[in-house]
């Protein structure tokens, strides 16, 4: 009887969480959404971010040519990207809708164009 108590006890449970594990994805229970960008006069690429509401954001930032800045005011983000350095910003989308991002370090004539949009999806 002790062995097949054991096998009720620990066994089971055991192999009910893997399976509950497995079917939540190694990220569970928040997605991250992990995004490559570079930042160079007078452009982000990509210009565009698309992510679900929810989703954990991790944009990676190299400034290519100089100091950029990246400023998601609706998500209280100012950061400053240093040359040839991967910069990363953390964020949780937890508002939909479409939201300008720009460079906030003057890197020129053409810095005031520099932007870019977060779309967050219901
Ligand atoms: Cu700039």
């Amino acid at each position: 009887m002790g062995r097949m108590r054991r096998f009720l006890v620990v066994i089971v449970p055991v192999a009910f969480l893997a399976v509950l594990a497995l079917a939540q994805g190694p990220v569970a229970p928040t997605e991250v959404h992990e995004i490559q960008m570079t930042a160079k006069k007078y452009e982000y690429n990509p210009n565009v971010i698309t992510v679900k509401k929810g989703e954990h954001v991790k944009l990676i930032i190299t400034a290519l040519d100089r100091d950029h800045g990246f400023k998601l005011e609706a998500y209280g983000i100012d950061q400053k990207l240093k040359k040839g350095e991967a910069t990363t910003i953390e964020f949780t989308a937890d508002k939909t809708g479409t939201f300008e991002f720009k460079c906030s370090e003057f890197c020129g004539m053409g810095h005031g164009k520099m932007k870019g949009k977060l779309v967050v999806e219901e």
